[in-house]
């Protein structure tokens, strides 16, 4: 077996040992939830557990693990918070009033399973979700700490990250916008959820030194507007059955994409600058890093 084969082996294998954890930690969230609305709770743990790669559980998971000691519980609860986040935006992104999607995950979306108004809901309360799981206090982190991360999460997701990016994408909806103005827009839009995800992992870490998490931040940077591109580049080469989603869909919106502006081969080039870029950061941290560094290659080599 060559040594990148090997690699993508081990990187599969811990994907998997990540995926179940996250997986069970978010079972538990939902079956906590009393049967005072039983349609709610159905329409959350469809929208939370009905599939999905769990990048960002991933990273804050990867980045916890770089160092002793990182504490498990707090990492469950970031990796829960920041996907239910991430849950909550697809939920309302596929609305009628936003993308009006039919398909996420290869399966109907949360308006299609249930109705709208359930789906506006779930995403709500899935957003709340993930900030009662943060300040749960139980978690075995100082309070200052523990406060300084649901504050990022929560610049992560609003005006200043997610839902700023949101409001970017359906502004420029129709207009040709330069590569600067498109940056901004994922930056945002899917760039700050990951850049926390990253954070917030290596946050589980009491004693973690401020240069560490500064080059993480630049590592995530990277990996999250490479993420975009390779989306990008997927909606043209890809199939919806790959997917699991609605193929072509940035055309059919005139959405600008990466190989809109580039072309396939320039955005190809763009992902590969990306990546050496996050490598380089990983450079800089003194603990092994090689899971990030499969990571970063995964999130640009990723067929779906
Ligand atoms: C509704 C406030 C609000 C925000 C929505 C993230 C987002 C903002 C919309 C998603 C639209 C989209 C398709 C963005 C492209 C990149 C992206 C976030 C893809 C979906 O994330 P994956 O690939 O999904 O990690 P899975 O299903 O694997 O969890």
């Amino acid at each position: 077996m060559s040594e990148q084969s090997g690699q993508q082996v081990a990187m599969s294998q811990l994907q998997a040992q990540y995926q179940l954890r996250i997986d069970a930690v978010l079972s538990q969230a939902i079956a906590r939830l009393n049967p005072l609305a039983p349609k709610l709770k159905a329409a959350m743990e469809y929208g939370l557990l009905q599939g999905g790669k769990r990048v960002r559980p991933l990273l804050v998971y990867a980045c916890g693990d770089l160092f002793a000691q990182a504490n498990d519980t707090a990492l469950d609860a970031a990796a829960a918070a920041v996907e239910c986040i991430h849950a909550y935006s697809l939920i309302h992104d596929d609305l009628p009033a936003m993308d009006d999607d039919d398909l996420r995950r290869g399966q109907p979306t949360v308006h299609k399973a249930f109705d709208e108004a359930t789906a506006i809901i779930a995403g709500d309360a899935l957003q709340a979700l993930a900030f009662e799981l943060l300040s749960q206090t139980n978690l075995g982190l100082s309070a200052e700490r523990q406060l300084r991360m649901v504050q990022e999460l929560a610049v992560a997701a609003g005006f200043h990250g997610m839902c700023g990016g949101q409001a970017l994408d359906i502004q420029y909806e129709g207009q040709a916008i330069d590569s600067a103005a498109l940056e901004q827009l994922h930056r945002h839009k899917t760039g700050a959820l990951i850049l926390t995800a990253v954070r917030l992992g290596a946050l589980c870490t009491p004693d973690l030194q401020e240069p560490h998490l500064s080059s993480l931040s630049k590592y995530a940077q990277a990996i999250g507007l490479a993420f975009q591109v390779q989306d990008d580049i997927l909606d043209i080469t890809a199939d919806t059955q790959t997917l699991g989603k609605t193929q072509g869909k940035d055309i059919m919106q005139q959405k600008s994409t990466y190989p809109a502006l580039l072309g396939l081969d320039g955005a190809r080039q763009l992902a590969d600058q990306l990546l050496d870029q996050a490598l380089s950061a990983l450079a800089d941290i003194p603990y092994p890093t090689q899971t990030l560094e499969a990571f970063a290659h995964y999130i640009v080599k990723r067929d779906f």
